[in-house]
């Protein structure tokens, strides 16, 4: 199976990481829909809606500070520093769901977050938005505007923040190598990603220890964690 792709490995110029949850999970970071996923524990549709938010903001809220807590405890693991390594020597890109920061704390440069950041907050009316850097007095946290301030994050049902969404697209569509690492592939749109690398022909990597609805779709899938697969995949990437 790898020499098969080793020749368009040591050609691929472009390598756009598509990144979930897994990626994070040897961070100690829940998944979603996986054994100890949050969704398996919680109803996404009481916390990661905007309904949900206008219902019980107290509730989402809470629920959002006990997992910023323990993501800013997080360090990002063997997988986030590999991919971070090999921009030293490839164009990469990494389009991730995750709104952990741990790709940019191990150093990736071009790091699009197609669902927002836990890190950040925005308001529900003005335009306001900021980095949160201490705790909060009350919950929710009210803007200067006098409304609601919210986790800057893209809630089920909503739109993803079209310059990233289209700067996503952009990359996806010209790259010569996409890997996916640590997603079900299950929310849309960031499952069309895969799909735009395959029309343009890009080889195509799955780092994933479950199977995912386009595995029959890839050059090679390693049924490994991330940071077991990763430093060594990206060790031969840029031996070339
Ligand atoms: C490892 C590993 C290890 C484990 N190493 N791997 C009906 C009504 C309304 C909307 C819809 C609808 N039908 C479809 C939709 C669209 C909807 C959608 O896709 N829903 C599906 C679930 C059915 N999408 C949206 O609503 C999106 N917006 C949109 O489409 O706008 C247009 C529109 C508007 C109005 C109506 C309709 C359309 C927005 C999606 C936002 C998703 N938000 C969340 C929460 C973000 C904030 C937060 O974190 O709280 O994003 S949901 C959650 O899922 C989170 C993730 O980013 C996302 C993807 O999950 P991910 O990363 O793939 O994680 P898992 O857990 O699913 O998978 C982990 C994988 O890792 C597994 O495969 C494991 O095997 C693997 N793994 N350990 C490597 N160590
Ligand atoms: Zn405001």
């Amino acid at each position: 199976m790898w020499d098969k792709i080793l020749d368009k490995l040591q050609d691929a110029k472009k390598i756009v990481f598509v990144t979930g949850a897994g990626i994070s999970q040897e961070s100690g970071i829940p998944t979603f829909r996986g054994k100890d996923g949050l969704w398996r524990k919680y109803d996404p549709m009481q916390l990661a809606t905007i309904d949900a938010f206008y219902d019980n903001p107290k509730l989402v809220w809470e629920w959002y500070e006990e997992r910023r807590r323990n993501i800013l405890d997080a360090k990002p693991n063997p997988g986030h520093l590999a991919i971070s390594e090999l921009a030293k020597y490839r164009d990469v890109s990494v389009l991730t769901q995750n709104i952990d920061g741990l790709h940019q704390r191990a150093g990736s440069k071009n790091v699009y977050e197609l669902h927002g950041s836990i890190i950040t907050i925005k308001c529900t009316v003005c335009s306001f938005k900021d980095k949160i850097t201490t705790g909060f007095l009350q919950l929710p946290p009210l803007c200067k505007c006098g409304n609601m301030l919210r986790p800057d994050v893209v809630w089920f049902g909503e739109t993803l923040p079209q310059d990233v969404w289209g700067s996503a697209m952009e990359k996806a569509s010209s790259c010569d190598l996409m890997i996916v690492v640590g997603t079900s592939l299950a929310v849309s749109p960031a499952n069309l990603l895969p799909v735009y690398a395959k029309q343009n022909g890009a080889t195509m990597i799955e780092v994933n220890p479950e199977p995912t609805a386009v595995s029959q779709s890839m050059d090679l899938s390693l049924r490994e964690s991330a940071a077991n697969a990763l430093p060594g995949l990206i060790d031969t990437i840029s031996s070339f």
